[in-house]
C-alpha cells in the first residue's frame, strides 16, 4: 500500500484527488510529490474533470512551516501550481476549514472554487515574514482585484467563503457535506460543457485611485515598521496590474526567497511554534482533564477587574463582577460601557456583540453571590494584607473545586494559599493592562497549585482570546521580573548622559512599540512610588529610582498628569522634551558623581536588551520558565517586544550566545555590577557551543 497522503480515484466522470495530511493538510513534499503524481494520472484516463478536496478538518493551511528552514526538495509549489493552471482539464477546488497560504495559491490555480460556509480563506504568508510565494501576490489581484488583494495579502488576515463569493475568489458555496455537494457541483460544471479558466490570464481590473498604491503604503508605514515583506507585497501586487503572470511570478520568487532567508522571518516562525509550545508543560500529562469553567467572578472592579470580566463576557462565560460598595461597583460598570463603546466607534464590535457580552456581566457587593462561581479572580490593591483578608473570604464562600486565583503582579501566590484551606486550587492568572485588549496572560503555579488547576487555565485563556504561558514563582514572575533590570538600565543611562527622548526613540525604532520611559509615563509613576515606599526604600536614596521619586515628587505622574519624564499636549497626548526633567537629571547625576556624557545609540541598545537576556536566562535556570521560548512569548505579548525579532531570547542567539557572554562580561568588568555576572546557563551553553533554541523542545 502507498504511504503517499495523495490518492486519486474515479467517482463516474470526475478524477478525485484526495488529500490526507494531518493535523492540518499542510503542502509537505509528499503531499506535494502526491498531487504531481495524480495530475499526472489523470492525464491518461477518461475523466472529465478533476476535483481536488482535503480529508480531515481542513483543505490545506500552507507549505509545511517545518520545512521552510531547509533547503527545498522537488516537486516545488510553483511548478505544480503553473502545470495545474495549464492543465487540459477543469480543475474543481473544493474548500472547507482553512485555505491558506500555499492551500490558497493552490485553489486559485484550479480553475473553479467552492467551498463550505464558513471557510476561512486567506494569505497569512506575511506573519511569518514572507510573502505568498507560489503566485498569490499575481493571482489574487486577478481574482478580487488590487484593492482587496492589498488588503488580504498586506494584513495576512483570512476572510469567510461568503465573503470570497462576494469578491469573486470563490465561485459556488457548497451544503455542509462537502463530498456529496463538491460531486455535485462538479457534474454540473460537466454538463454545462465548461471549460479550463486559468486565473493567470484574467486581467486585472485598473484602480479606480491612481494613487492606491503610494497611499496605501503610507497608511500601513505605521504598523508595518521595520519589516521587509510588506513592501514587497505591495510591489509585487503593483506589478500585477502592468505585467503578466509569467514576469509577475518570477519577480515573486525573487522577493519570496530573499522574505524565506532573511533573519525576519526565522523570527516569526519561530514565534509560531513558541506559541503553540507554551501549552504544552513536560511535568503535565496533555490528557490531565481540565475543570469545567461555565461561570466566573472577579473581585475588584478597577481598571484590571473589568477588564478581566470584558476578558469572561466576550468569550460568553457569565461573570460576577464584585465589589465592597456599590459607588465602586456602579464605576467599573461605567468603565466597562465606555470600553465597549469605544470599540464599536473603533468597529471591533457590533452593537449585537457588546449587548451579548454586557448580558453576561452583572455587578454586585455581596460576596455570597460568587458561591456558584467555578473561578474567581481578585484583582484588588496590590497589597499582601489586603489580598490575604479577601482570598480567605473567597474560600469561604465558594463551592468546593473551585479554583481561586490572583491577578497580583508580584506578591507570592504560596501565601495567598495559605490563607485558604485549599490550597491546591489556588494558582496566579496574571492579566495585563488593558486586560480586555492584551494577549499575555501569565499562568503562575504556586507550589502546590494541582496539575489539573493548571490545564484548566491554559484551556482557559485560548477560550478567552489570550496567549498562555505558564511560569514559577518568584517576585515580578517572568515579565516583571525582567523588566526589572531593564528599566533600571535605562535609569542608569539617563544618569550617564541619555535623554529619555533619546532612550524612547532608539528602542522604538529598534522596534518595540514603545519605548520604556514612554511605557512608565503611561502606566503612571506613583504606582512604582508607592511600591517602593512600601518596600521601605527611602525616596532619592538609590540611583536608579532618583528620577522618577522627584518626579512623582513634583506631582509629574506620568501622562495622567500630562507630565513625566516628557510633556504631553493634553489634546493629543503627543510628547515633547521638558528641559526640567533635563535640568533634573544633571543635578541628580552630580549628586551621585556620576560624569554625563554622550551615549551611543548602540550602548543604549546592548544595555537594554542584553539586562533582558542574562535575566531571562537566570529565570530559565531556576527553572521559573519552561523554555526560553516561553519567555519570548511573554515579551511579544505583554511588553510590546517586536515578533519579528522573536523575542528576548531568539534575538540572544541571534546575535550569537558568545559575542552576548562577551558583552555582559564587559559591562561587569567595568561597572563590578553583580546584576552584569553572566547567568551559569549563558556561560554553559557558550562552554558547549549551543543555543538557547536548543533549549525549546522540552
Ligand atoms: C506558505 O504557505 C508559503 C507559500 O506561500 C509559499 C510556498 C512556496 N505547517 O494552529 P493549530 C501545526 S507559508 C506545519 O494548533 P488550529 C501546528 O504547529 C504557510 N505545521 O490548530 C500544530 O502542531 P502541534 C502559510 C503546521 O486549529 C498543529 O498543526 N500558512 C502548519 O488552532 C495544529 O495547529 C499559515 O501560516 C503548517 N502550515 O489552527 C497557516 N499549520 O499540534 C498556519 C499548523 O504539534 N496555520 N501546523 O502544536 C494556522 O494558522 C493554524 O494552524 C490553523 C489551524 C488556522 C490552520
Amino acid at each position: 500500500m502507498s504511504d503517499s497522503p495523495v490518492s486519486y480515484g474515479k467517482n463516474g466522470s470526475i478524477g478525485v484527488i484526495s488529500i490526507n495530511n494531518p493535523p492540518v493538510n499542510a503542502l509537505s513534499q509528499k503531499v506535494r510529490q502526491g498531487i504531481s503524481d495524480a495530475l499526472e494520472e489523470s492525464l491518461g484516463d477518461n475523466s472529465k474533470i478533476l476535483l481536488i478536496m482535503c480529508k480531515g478538518r481542513t483543505f490545506i493551511a500552507g507549505a509545511d512551516i517545518t520545512e521552510l528552514g531547509k533547503p527545498p526538495v522537488p516537486p516545488h509549489l510553483p511548478d505544480i501550481i503553473t502545470r495545474m493552471e495549464n492543465h487540459p482539464k477543469p480543475i474543481v477546488m473544493a474548500l472547507h476549514g482553512n485555505a491558506l497560504g500555499g492551500g490558497l495559491e493552490l485553489a486559485m490555480a484550479g480553475h473553479y472554487r467552492c467551498a463550505i460556509p464558513g471557510t476561512k480563506l486567506g494569505l497569512p504568508e506575511v506573519k511569518l515574514g514572507l510573502l505568498p510565494g507560489a503566485g498569490g501576490t499575481q493571482r489574487l489581484p486577478r481574482l478580487v482585484g488590487p484593492e482587496n488583494a492589498l488588503d488580504m495579502i498586506v494584513s495576512g488576515n483570512p476572510i469567510n467563503a461568503e465573503k470570497a463569493l462576494k469578491m469573486g475568489l470563490i465561485d459556488h458555496l457548497l451544503d455542509e457535506d462537502i463530498e456529496k455537494s463538491a460531486i455535485a457541483y462538479a457534474n454540473q460544471l460537466i454538463q454545462s460543457n465548461s471549460d479550463v479558466r486559468p486565473t493567470g490570464k484574467i486581467s486585472v481590473t485598473t484602480p479606480s485611485n491612481s494613487n492606491l498604491f503610494s497611499e496605501y503604503r503610507n497608511r500601513v508605514a505605521r504598523k508595518t515598521r521595520g519589516q521587509i515583506a510588506p513592501d514587497f507585497i505591495i510591489k509585487l501586487v503593483e506589478l500585477a496590474c502592468s505585467s503578466d503572470i509569467i514576469a509577475g511570478q518570477e519577480k515573486e520568487r525573487e522577493y519570496f526567497l530573499e522574505c524565506r532567508s532573511s533573519p525576519q522571518s526565522a523570527a516569526l516562525r519561530h514565534v509560531f511554534f513558541a506559541e503553540r509550545a507554551t501549552s504544552k508543560l513536560p511535568d503535565i500529562p496533555s490528557d490531565t482533564q481540565p475543570r469545567d469553567i461555565s461561570s466566573a467572578g472577579v473581585i475588584g472592579a478597577g481598571t484590571m477587574g473589568g477588564g478581566i470580566a470584558m476578558c469572561f463576557a466576550n468569550a460568553g462565560i457569565p461573570v460576577k463582577l464584585i465589589d465592597t460598595d456599590s459607588d465602586a461597583v456602579a464605576r467599573g460598570m461605567q468603565i466597562i460601557e465606555k470600553n465597549y463603546a469605544n470599540s464599536m466607534k473603533r468597529g471591533r464590535f457590533t452593537q449585537e456583540k457588546v449587548d451579548a457580552a454586557m448580558s453576561c456581566i452583572t455587578a454586585s457587593t455581596e460576596f455570597e453571590s460568587l458561591k456558584e462561581a467555578d473561578i474567581v479572580i481578585e484583582a484588588v490593591f496590590e497589597n499582601m494584607a489586603v489580598k490575604e483578608k479577601v482570598f480567605s473570604q473567597m474560600d469561604e464562600v465558594c463551592k468546593k473545586g473551585a479554583i481561586l486565583a490572583s491577578n497580583t503582579s508580584y506578591l507570592d501566590i504560596d501565601q495567598l494559599a495559605d490563607s485558604t484551606n485549599r490550597a491546591k486550587d489556588v494558582i496566579g492568572s496574571h492579566f495585563f493592562s488593558p486586560a480586555n485588549v492584551m494577549k499575555l496572560l501569565e499562568i503562575v503555579r504556586a507550589t502546590r497549585t494541582a496539575p489539573d488547576v493548571v490545564q484548566t487555565l491554559i484551556k482557559l485563556s485560548r477560550k478567552i482570546g489570550k496567549v498562555p504561558v505558564a511560569v514559577g514563582l518568584c517576585h515580578g514572575f517572568v515579565g516583571n521580573r525582567m523588566l526589572k533590570g531593564y528599566g533600571r538600565q535605562a535609569q542608569l543611562l539617563l544618569l550617564e548622559g541619555a535623554s529619555p527622548q533619546q532612550i524612547d526613540s532608539v528602542m522604538e525604532g529598534w522596534g518595540l512599540a514603545m519605548g520604556p520611559l514612554a511605557v512608565s509615563d503611561l502606566a503612571g509613576l506613583d504606582i512604582g512610588y508607592r511600591s517602593r515606599r512600601d518596600q521601605g526604600l527611602v525616596s532619592g536614596e538609590l540611583p536608579e529610582f532618583a528620577l522618577p521619586d522627584a518626579l512623582v515628587e513634583l506631582d509629574r505622574l506620568g501622562q495622567k498628569s500630562s507630565a513625566g519624564y516628557y510633556q504631553y499636549d493634553k489634546e493629543t497626548r503627543a510628547r515633547q522634551i521638558d528641559p526640567e526633567v533635563e535640568a533634573l537629571l544633571k543635578d541628580i547625576a552630580a549628586r551621585f558623581e556620576i560624569t554625563r556624557q554622550t551615549i551611543s545609540e548602540e550602548v543604549i541598545l546592548d544595555r537594554l536588551l542584553l539586562a533582558l537576556v542574562n535575566e531571562g536566562t537566570r529565570i530559565l535556570e531556576e527553572g521559573i520558565a519552561t523554555r526560553p521560548s516561553d519567555i519570548d512569548i511573554v515579551y511579544l505579548n505583554g511588553y510590546g517586544f517586536p515578533a519579528w525579532r522573536g523575542g528576548p531570547m531568539f534575538h540572544a542567539d541571534t546575535v550569537g550566545l558568545d559575542t552576548v557572554v562577551e558583552k555582559i562580561t564587559a559591562l561587569y568588568n567595568s561597572t563590578q555590577d553583580d546584576f552584569w555576572k553572566p547567568s551559569k546557563l549563558l556561560e554553559n551553553l557558550v562552554e558547549k557551543g549551543d543555543t538557547l533554541s536548543s533549549l525549546n523542545n522540552k
